[in-house]
């Protein structure tokens, strides 16, 4: 019995890194397979370990995930789409879970190193050290067998089949399925403006990022001023020439191309050339996807109404999970 599960956080609008590196992925699947068990959820508990924002900015955002996620063509006919916060059995198998890890083991991950970076000493907060942890809790919570993520999170992907393991190798069970990563064909989205950064929401830059929100006077903005080299012609190649390669790869995701195949086809253009070509395409896919999340965002009942039935859903599979955690545990 295979079981689907991810999550993302409502840190603000998806960009076009969350889109290739999952979204798709997630609607590919949720529509190849309608049979299946498909769990997504918008995990507000995850969102508020490197930001607190204001409990209206908190509100927002997960409306806007959730609308993003739905403009996309998330389906909550086939894809159990809810909020975390309200299934609380995710903090508590969290908890059983971080009795079985090492401190040590989670501020070796490279995005604790990379996220603790703008703490000063003895400032970050406990949240994010157990940040994988809860995300474990989240797919095991639904006995998850395969999860679609971004490369990104592959050493938390690792992380998680470990706990996992180590569970059931602990109270002798083979009670927990170790989960599976299912990657997404496109290379991680870098950000436009350092390509040795990926493109994330939290950044402070807008022009770092393509939203699916963007108006095409945006879009046009940000392609324009995204960062490229001195060299005209167009050429793939991360080593010497990453921001242009972003580009490139950026393009083939928006066609499902081959970076290979878009040089071939970009002979003869210049950078400002690739560049309009880009726009033309940035705009041709995401503004029907703006229209319909703008719709949904004007219909902040429905959105709410949707979380309300997936979480009652969700949370049904995971009381009863739990109830038998704690039987193994011996906390019954
Ligand atoms: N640049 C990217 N390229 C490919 N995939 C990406 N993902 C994120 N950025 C890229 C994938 O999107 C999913 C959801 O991510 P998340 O919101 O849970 O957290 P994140 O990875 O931390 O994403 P962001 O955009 O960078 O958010 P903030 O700034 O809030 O931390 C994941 O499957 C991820 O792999």
């Amino acid at each position: 019995n295979e079981v689907f599960f991810s999550g993302i956080q409502p840190t603000g609008v998806p960009h076009i890194g969350n889109y290739f590196g999952f979204i798709k992925t997630w609607i590919n699947h949720q529509n190849a397979n309608p049979d299946g068990t498909k769990i997504l959820s918008v995990v507000d508990l995850h969102a508020i370990t490197t930001a607190l924002p204001n409990a209206s900015v908190m509100r927002d955002n997960i409306v806007k995930m959730t609308a993003g996620l739905l403009a996309c063509g998330v389906d909550p006919a086939k894809t159990v789409l809810f909020q975390q916060s309200q299934v609380p059995e995710h903090a508590e198998l969290c908890w059983i879970l971080g009795s079985l890890q090492t401190i040590t083991q989670l501020q070796r991950l490279p995005q604790y190193k990379d996220k603790s970076k703008k703490y000063s000493k003895g400032q970050v907060p406990l949240g994010l050290v157990s940040y994988p942890v809860l995300q474990s809790a989240d797919v095991l919570l639904y006995k998850g067998t395969h999860v679609p993520v971004g490369e990104d999170q592959s050493q938390h992907m690792n992380l998680l089949a470990d706990i996992a393991h180590v569970f059931n190798l602990r109270y002798g069970v083979d009670f927990f399925p170790i989960p599976k990563m299912v990657t997404s064909p496109a290379p991680r989205i870098k950000s436009l403006k350092d390509p040795n950064q990926k493109m994330s929401k939290s950044h402070p830059s807008e022009f770092s990022r393509l939203d699916i929100d963007n108006t095409n006077d945006e879009l046009e903005a940000k392609i324009r001023r995204a960062l490229s080299d001195t060299n005209p012609s167009i050429t793939y190649d991360w080593e010497t020439r990453p921001g242009v390669s972003n580009l490139i790869s950026i393009y083939s995701a928006f066609t499902d191309k081959s970076p290979e195949e878009v040089v071939a086809e970009s002979k003869g253009l210049d950078t400002l050339g690739f560049k309009k070509a880009l726009i033309d395409t940035a705009i041709a896919h995401i503004a029907p996807i703006r229209t319909r999340f703008e719709q949904l965002c004007n219909d902040e009942g429905y959105i709410w109404q949707v979380l309300a039935e997936g979480s009652e859903k969700a949370r049904a599979v995971a009381v009863d999970n739990l109830s038998q955690v704690k039987q193994v545990v011996g906390f019954k």
